[in-house]
């Protein structure tokens, strides 16, 4: 086989570049390692930033989300025995972000990979990455019992944490960035009315945060102990614990239902640099993560591989090599501004085990200062909704 982008990983980062580079005429085969159906049935993500909303517009993928998801023209932000306030984001840019489940995106993509005849071969094994640093790369793997070869210009590992592609970066390439937090977020879909917005809540019992996927369905997380399982919380535990996080008019107006999934993911921040290296490029998580504090790896995901496309269009379609040559710096400088926002907004809103008096008070603090300042309320605003891409 031979293509002249291989993209390792079918989630969002994989299947949107394959459909921005197909619609600037440029070949690609995607490679994935789960079923379809279970790439479906992952549920992450919520929240669009406004920019990620014109990418996916002008990819041609508006159509159900425009129809089904929900714009919010900011978020709230809550905190225990006080009151909530309102951070007005289409205030200070103009536009709305919007609330469009990962879920509903990924079928989007597979969707219009379908109508365009996209080789996306499923259920790859043992996949490697040989010669990154020749002009003839290509890509190994199982398929159907049989070891193949894929030959191509480019290879780009979209292909998550955990994936192979950062890991073939030659040894002294990379610079790896990292911090773990002390916590993880529990969360639970149920088919109930969520809040109006989606809210945010500090209490010194930990973080809580509700949200929605549509009038019907809504999407909740606490914080809760790294070494808690699942099973350690029944819908019975959930509920009171997530209301207790709430002032008490909001925690009025929360509907409980059963819950249709519960998941525990640990919170973690990571950044691998350069994120290019010879004939190799990593978009998304394969090279970076951030809590879901700000709701930004999905955005990531998608700001990444618009880069990217952009880039590899013009080195194919006008011989410029600049855009490529660029594309980590490129992609660093929005990738650390929305890592530096979820880093904020975790430790903002998070009680840690190990705060001090002291941290705490100053914690309080920024929350009143941000509650009180309209400046302070702008600076976030934008952060959370989407500053511009890089032109
Ligand atoms: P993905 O979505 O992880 O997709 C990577 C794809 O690569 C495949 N893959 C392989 N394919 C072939 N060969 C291999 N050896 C492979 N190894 C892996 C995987 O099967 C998968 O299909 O990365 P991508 O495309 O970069 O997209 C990033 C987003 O998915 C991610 O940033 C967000 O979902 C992060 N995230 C959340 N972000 C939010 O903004 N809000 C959230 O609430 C939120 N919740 C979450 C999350 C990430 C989670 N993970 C990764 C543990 C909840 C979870 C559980
Ligand atoms: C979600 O809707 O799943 C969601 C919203 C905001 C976040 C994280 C997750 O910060």
């Amino acid at each position: 086989m031979k293509t002249s982008i291989a993209i390792i990983g079918a989630g969002p980062a994989g299947l949107l570049l394959s459909q921005l580079l197909h619609l600037r005429g440029v070949a690609n085969v995607v490679l994935e390692r789960q079923s379809r159906a279970y790439v479906l049935s992952r549920i992450r993500a919520g929240v669009l930033e406004s920019t990620s909303v014109d990418v996916l517009r002008a990819a041609g993928l508006g159509e159900r989300m425009d129809r089904e998801g929900h714009p919010h023209n900011g978020m709230r932000i809550a905190w225990a025995g006080r009151d909530s306030f309102y951070v007005d984001s289409g205030q200070v840019l103009g536009r709305p972000f919007m609330t469009y489940g990962q879920t509903q995106v990924q079928e989007d993509l597979f969707a219009a990979a379908d109508a365009r005849g996209q080789a996306v071969l499923h259920g790859v094994e043992d996949v490697t990455l040989h010669g990154i640093d020749s002009a003839t790369p290509h890509v190994e793997f199982s398929h159907g019992g049989e070891r193949q070869q894929l030959a191509c210009d480019y290879i780009v590992g979209c292909d998550g944490f955990h994936g192979p592609s950062r890991k073939a970066m030659p040894a002294g390439v990379l610079r790896e960035y990292e911090k773990v937090y002390p916590f993880g977020w529990l969360g639970i879909m149920a088919r109930v009315k969520p809040l109006e917005d989606v809210t945010y809540a500090y209490h010194p019992r930990g973080c809580a945060l509700a949200s929605r996927r549509n009038d019907h369905l809504g999407r909740f997380y606490i914080q809760v102990p790294l070494e808690d399982k699942v099973e350690d919380w029944p819908d019975e535990r959930f509920w009171p614990e997530f209301k207790a996080r709430f002032p008490a008019e909001l925690a009025a107006q929360i509907e409980e239902g059963p819950s249709i999934e519960k998941s525990i993911a640990p919170l973690r921040s990571f950044v691998a640099e350069p994120m290019s290296h010879g004939r190799l490029f990593l978009a998304g998580d394969a090279a970076h993560i951030v809590p879901p504090t700000g709701a930004k790896g999905l955005n990531l995901a998608v700001s990444d591989v618009h880069y990217l496309s952009r880039a590899l269009g013009a080195h194919y379609n006008d011989g410029n090599g600049a855009l490529l040559r660029d594309y980590s710096d490129t992609a660093l400088r929005r990738v650390w501004s929305s890592v530096r926002t979820s880093w904020y907004l975790t430790n903002l809103l998070h009680s840690y085990p190990a705060s001090t008096d002291f941290d705490r008070r100053a914690q309080e603090h920024e929350l009143a200062y941000l509650q009180s300042s309209p400046r302070a309320q702008a600076a976030l605003a934008e952060q959370y909704a989407g500053l511009p891409l890089d032109t």
